[in-house]
Order: C-alpha cells, then sequence, then structure tokens
C-alpha cells in the first residue's frame, strides 16, 4: 500500500502533513492498546462525493469511548465537520475513513486515566478488502482455532485497537494455511464473526447472522444489510449460529466497510452450495452497491455529501 496521495491528517484540532503525524513512544496507546477507532468509507456517488453512514459511524466511536471512560472533547457534529476537513484537504473524491481516539502521552503504567485523550482522523485510498475478484467470485475461507473474544472479557460493541490483536491472529492463522480469511467461533463454539467483518448465511429460506451478544461488533454494514434485506422482501434473523451450518448453508457471505459485501465460496474447502455466488446475495450486493453509486435512491439518508473540489 502507498500512502503518497495522502497530504493531510487531522490531529487534535489541526491539519498537519503525513510526515509530521506522529505519536510519541511513551504515548499510552502505543503500550497498552488504549484507542477507539471506526473505519467509514466515501463513494463516489453520481451526485458528487458521499461519506456512507457516517453519523453512525460516530455514534458507535462515541459508545466505544463511553463503555472505556474516555470523554471527547469534541460534540459529535463537529468531529463530522473535522472528518470532512479532513477528507476535502485530501482532495480525495473515494476514500477510506478512519478516525482515531487515544491515550496519548502522560504517564505509562496500565492506568489510563493519567494519558490525555488526544484525537486523529486519517484518510487514505482503499480498495477491494479481501481482494480485487472477492466480490464477484467469493472467498475461501477457514473456521479459526482463534475464539472470538468471551462476553464480558473485552467488551465486543467497543471497537477498541486492543481487540485487533485477536483478529490478527485469526488472519494470520487463516493465511499461512492458504485461506483469505478466518472465520471465529465464540467461547460457546457457535459462529461468530471474521477477523474484520461481520457474517450472514441463508439457510431454509431465511437470511441468518449472529446476535448482539458480546462476542461481535454491531457492524454498520451488517446493519445495513439487515434493513435492505427487509426491504427486499427477505425474512432475517438474528440468532445463534451452529458451526456446521457454515458446511450446508446455501450462501455465506461477509459484511464490513472494508469487505463491503463479500461472497464466501468455500469453508474449510467444503464448498458453500454450488462454490459460487449465491443468488441471495448477489441481489443484496446489487441493492447496497447501487445506492453507493447514487443509481438507488438514498431513501435511508445514509450518505453524507462532502463537496470535495477535485484536485487538477
Ligand atoms: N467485525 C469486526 C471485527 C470488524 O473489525 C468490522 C469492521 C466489522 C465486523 C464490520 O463492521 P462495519 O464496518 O461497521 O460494517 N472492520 C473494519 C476494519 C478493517 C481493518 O482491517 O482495519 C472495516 O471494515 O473498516
Amino acid at each position: 500500500m502507498s500512502y503518497e496521495d495522502v497530504k493531510k491528517v487531522w490531529m487534535n484540532g489541526r491539519l498537519v502533513d503525513f510526515a509530521d503525524a506522529r505519536i510519541h513512544a511513551f504515548s499510552h496507546v502505543f503500550h497498552y492498546g488504549s484507542a477507539m477507532f471506526e473505519g467509514a468509507r466515501v463513494y463516489k456517488t453520481r451526485n458528487g462525493s458521499a461519506a456512507f453512514r457516517l453519523d453512525e459511524h460516530i455514534k458507535r466511536l462515541y459508545d466505544s469511548c463511553k463503555v472505556y471512560r474516555m470523554e471527547i472533547p469534541y460534540s459529535p457534529e463537529e468531529f463530522k465537520a473535522a472528518i470532512l476537513d479532513t477528507i476535502r484537504a485530501n482532495g480525495f473524491e473515494e476514500c477510506y475513513i478512519r478516525p482515531l481516539v487515544y491515550r496519548g502521552l502522560g504517564a505509562l503504567g496500565v492506568n489510563p486515566f493519567k494519558s490525555p485523550i488526544d484525537i486523529l482522523i486519517a484518510v487514505w485510498k482503499w480498495g477491494k478488502y479481501l481482494g480485487d475478484e472477492a466480490i464477484d467470485q467469493g472467498v475461501d475461507v477457514c473456521v479459526s482455532s482463534w475464539n472470538r473474544m468471551a462476553p464480558n472479557t473485552f467488551p465486543a460493541m467497543a471497537k477498541a485497537t486492543g481487540n485487533y490483536v485477536n483478529s490478527a491472529l485469526i488472519k494470520m492463522e487463516a493465511i499461512t494455511n492458504g485461506y483469505t480469511e478466518g472465520i471465529a467461533l465464540d467461547n460457546s463454539g457457535r459462529v461468530s464473526e471474521g477477523s474484520g467483518e461481520n457474517l450472514f448465511l441463508v439457510y431454509g429460506g431465511r437470511i441468518l447472522t449472529p446476535p448482539l451478544a458480546g462476542t461481535i461488533l454491531p457492524g454498520i454494514t451488517r446493519d445495513t444489510v439487515i434493513t435492505i434485506a427487509r426491504d427486499a422482501g427477505y425474512t432475517v434473523a438474528e440468532q445463534q449460529i451452529a458451526r456446521e451450518m457454515l458446511y450446508i448453508a446455501d450462501e455465506v457471505f461477509f459484511t464490513g466497510t472494508a469487505a463491503e459485501i463479500t461472497p464466501i465460496r468455500s469453508v474449510d474447502r467444503i464448498p458453500v452450495g454450488p462454490g459460487r455466488r449465491g443468488p441471495v446475495t448477489e441481489r443484496l450486493q446489487k441493492d447496497f452497491f447501487g445506492l453507493l453509486s447514487g443509481d438507488i435512491e438514498d431513501r435511508y439518508g445514509w450518505l453524507t455529501p462532502v463537496l470535495v473540489e477535485a484536485r487538477v
């Protein structure tokens, strides 16, 4: 990945050059994973650039911070304006948005209260998360030998950077064994989520996804898919899912800001259905990408215009 075209990074209220976007080695976050973060995307729609569900991403960031007793010294509206400024300062018509609220340089030691709350907003161009062909062709995944966090250990509803050491174990094991991604089970052996994606399956004519019960991130793409699937007439249920359902489901797919809607064509080398993207996944992709391109009207109010002046 090259970050050559990233010009500016927002740090504690100032837009600084990419080269100056540094934090001190003694920062609490570096030693203890004490940051809350988000990932959102800006799409180039037929009506101009727009951020997808930015208010919901900001809300989740504030929620994550609330769980970890971190007070953001800005209102959500100010935060949103800062994000839009950062996108415009970089002139990106399409990009990924990564705000971070972290414990900075204060006092090391587990106690985070002695380190200040610092904020940065980074944006960059990020293509297809699981490979260029993944969206059409699907990906080959495994069930991870690593479980997702158990309830009341690491709060799964908070998007904390520290949680991602578990994600990295899932991802590294998958890649090392020749898979694109891993699906983690929860501590009772039921299906949880991918290293950076929520999971859905089509089984018995219904769309199923694991519930918000302390082992998955409350994904915004997950909520989007539940909404557009119901609007398309499908029955969607949030319920516990047995591992073996992954092997006998008609369709399985990932959702996430980075992964968007990515079909899964095999799990542990067992083909999902006929081993390629299924019709329900394709229909949901069509509705989802139609919204993001502006071809389908945004009746949900999910798109925030960015008003980028294209760079010459
Ligand atoms: N679960 C996890 C663990 C997760 O990290 C993500 C997002 C999701 C589910 C889907 O959530 P949402 O984006 O709100 O639909 N993962 C982000 C980070 C990926 C990364 O490698 O960094 C993302 O997709 O932006």
